[in-house]
């Protein structure tokens, strides 16, 4: 086995957005665009001679062949050991349970999340630090520097190591230690949650439907749910892992998981139904005939969160991303914890997990998660809805007419406009930045603009600042509007425009969110011209 220096040019480019760095697949299988993102990273927080690594992805088309390359690249870099989840798989969140848990020194995972997989479709890959959550800005922007510099990296000439069976093979100086990607998972799962009084649920009849959407959560599901705690088979459905997700789009919403919302809203319904998305870091909740919005759920998991043995001692703080709705922050207050509003992206919870001022972290866009990793828990917040399900023994419906009587209610959707042309969405975001100045005092369609910002974020812990976090236009207490560009499509440019109105009035609560959102979201129109401006009668998604 010999090592090989390569000789390579940058691609542009490589900057990781949102959640790392997300290309076309065909991009990303071109000669040497891989491996030089990969040797950047080793350069920038290594050099790796002596440390470990976790890999692992979530099992999309390309996944096999990129975690190869990945295992001789740290060979010839001399990594002293990675971690790899059987099959080239580990979800996201276990990603980040083994690397804390083997205490490796961060790790690589391929995946584009939400985004479709397959030869035509995404592909994606980030580093996550020894803390076990995603790289911090000031990393990400190393990593891009370095790859706009690369003028070589390494890679050992050995064949294909055997991921499908565990156990540990030596590729050059490196030894690869190939684990069962669900077991660590699964044993920190147990160790929070009431596996006995949830048993006792399932064992009692209630029914359940997990939509694993072809990604890489159906493993997990499975052991968990049907294998430990006693669903009954066929819980999980669409549970295998495939390269292209069936051909669907793996992002838990109620668009893209239409046939279980179909199933939550019929009469044959299950009391609870749960989604997840490609690489199992989001979740979506759904009881029967009850859409939970992801804004809700994190509001309601951090104020039952002392129902599980986990957090039985209560939380410490409460962060949500700035766009996500506020109702999490009227439960910290009833707490009398802290709350917290961070730019969109799980990057921004690590500081103030690593310091113990938040326990639950929550993003509108169906991430949820706690302190036991550092990353968003599609199946962890799974659970600790069964666990306050099997505790309360009431429908998901009176949960939340119970949590809304008590807290008010945050009507809440999100409208996204995907794939539109990037000049006009950036032109209309450019347009609305610079109106903001004169915006406060105007009125539009019979609401007033009381502030208008783009938010910045000062991270209370390490002090980092980061600008252009999304576009604020609030109504007074009741009412906002935001809208920001998302950083994680590979196509074009998709608007992301979030809308809330608050309800304290429980007479007034059980309206159609989008109805009862319809004015906020006529004034957003009339304000930024989205329709014309990016030729979209409708968006493409609301979740
Ligand atoms: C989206 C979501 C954001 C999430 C990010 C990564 O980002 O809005 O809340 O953290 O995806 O999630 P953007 O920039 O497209 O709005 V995942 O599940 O793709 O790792
Ligand atoms: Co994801």
């Amino acid at each position: 086995m010999t090592v090989k220096t390569i000789a390579t040019t940058p691609f542009d480019g490589q900057k990781p957005g949102t959640s790392g760095l997300r290309a076309k697949t065909r991009v990303f299988m071109q000669p040497h665009y891989l491996e030089n993102f990969v040797q950047a990273v080793f350069d920038t927080v290594g050099p790796l001679k002596g440390k470990t690594l976790t890999l692992g992805g979530d099992g999309r088309y390309f996944n096999t062949e990129a975690i190869q390359t990945i295992l001789k690249m740290a060979a010839a870099n001399e990594a002293a050991r990675v971690v790899v989840g059987r099959d080239g798989l580990l979800s996201t969140p276990a990603a980040s349970a083994v690397i804390r848990n083997r205490k490796t020194d961060g790790g690589l995972i391929l995946s584009a999340s939400h985004n479709p997989g397959g030869e035509d479709g995404d592909f994606g890959i980030k580093y996550n630090i020894p803390a076990g959550g995603p790289a911090p800005e000031s990393i990400t922007g190393a990593i891009h520097v370095r790859t706009g510099e690369i003028s070589e990296y390494r890679i050992l000439e050995a064949s294909d190591v055997n991921l499908s069976v565990e156990g540990e093979t030596q590729l050059g100086s490196t030894i690869v230690e190939v684990i069962d990607p669900v077991a660590i998972y699964a044993e920190l799962m147990r160790a929070l949650f009431d596996f006995e009084a949830i048993r006792g649920l399932f064992a009692s009849g209630f029914r359940m439907r997990f939509d694993a959407m072809h990604a890489v959560t159906g493993p997990y599901a499975r052991a968990i749910l049907e294998d430990t705690l006693g669903a009954p088979a066929g819980t999980v459905i669409n549970a295998v892992p495939l390269p292209d997700f069936g051909g669907g789009h793996p992002d838990p919403n109620p668009v893209y998981a239409a046939g279980l919302m179909a199933e939550m809203f019929s009469d044959a319904a299950p009391e609870f139904g749960a989604a997840s998305d490609g690489d199992g870091d989001r979740n979506m909740i759904v009881g029967r005939n009850t859409y939970v919005t992801p804004s809700d759920s994190l509001a309601v998991l951090a104020a039952n969160a002392h129902l599980a043995p986990g957090y039985a001692g209560g939380i410490a703080g409460i962060a949500r991303s700035m766009p996500t709705s506020r109702a999490a922050d009227r439960v910290a207050a009833k707490l009398g914890v802290e709350a917290f509003a961070t730019p969109t992206g799980w990057k921004f919870f690590g500081t103030l997990l690593d310091a113990g001022r938040v326990t639950i972290c929550g993003e509108e866009s169906a991430g949820t998660g706690s302190n036991h990793v550092r990353e968003k828990d599609g199946l962890w917040a799974v659970l600790l809805w069964l666990n306050l399900l099997a505790v309360k023994k009431i429908p998901v419906a009176d949960v939340m007419a119970e949590h809304w009587a008590t807290y008010g209610r945050d009507y809440y959707s999100r409208h996204d406009y995907e794939e539109v042309d990037k000049t006009a969405a950036e032109g209309l975001m450019d347009d609305l930045r610079a109106a903001l100045p004169d915006l406060a005092g105007r009125e539009i369609d019979g609401l007033t603009i009381t502030e208008a910002d783009d938010f910045a974020y000062t991270d209370p812990v390490d002090g980092s600042r980061a600008e252009k976090q999304g576009i604020r236009i609030v109504f007074g207490d009741a009412a906002r509007g935001v809208l920001r560009l998302s950083g994680t499509g590979t196509v074009g440019a998709t608007l992301r425009v979030y809308l809330e109105r608050f309800e304290p009035d429980p007479a007034k609560q059980g309206d159609d969110p989008q109805v009862a959102l319809a004015q906020v979201s006529a004034a957003v129109q009339t304000l930024t011209g989205i329709s014309d401006r990016l030729g979209r009668a409708t968006p493409d998604v609301r979740t």
